[in-house]
């Protein structure tokens, strides 16, 4: 049931400590850990504790939550001082766009130039 953890997701298993992470933070609602495959020099990961497919569908459902995501992913800008430099949030939803896990989640990148995307 959508909210609910999901046997075979990932990232429900980095939520349950099943799967190890580097965590950097953490919430009631939310856990964010560095990418297995950095594309910067800070490449973090922010994913609610409930499973959502993705950010889409997390914003439908749990419009709090959804917030919540994107306050810590500004919190991980700002640990890792790259917030005054700049950086991106990206949330990649569904294969054309490149989405690969599919639990909802904010890719936090900073730490070198960041090409213009739109
Ligand atoms: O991004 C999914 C991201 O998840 C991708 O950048 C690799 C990362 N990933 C995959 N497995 C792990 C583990 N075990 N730890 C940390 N990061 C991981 P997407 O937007 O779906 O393409």
């Amino acid at each position: 049931m959508a909210g609910e953890p999901q046997a075979d997701c990932l990232f429900c298993k980095i939520v349950a400590g099943e799967v190890p992470a580097t965590i950097v933070r953490e919430t009631e609602t939310t856990v964010a850990f560095r990418d297995i495959s950095p594309q910067a020099p800070t490449h973090v990961l922010v994913i609610p504790k409930v499973h959502y497919a993705n950010a889409g569908e997390l914003a439908a459902a749990e419009p709090r939550i959804a917030g919540e995501v994107l306050s810590e992913a500004a919190a991980v800008a700002a640990d890792e001082k790259v917030d005054a430099t700049g950086y991106r949030i990206i949330f990649n939803t569904g294969p054309g766009a490149g989405q690969t896990v599919f639990h909802a989640h904010a890719h936090v990148l900073g730490g070198r130039d960041l090409q213009r995307l739109v």
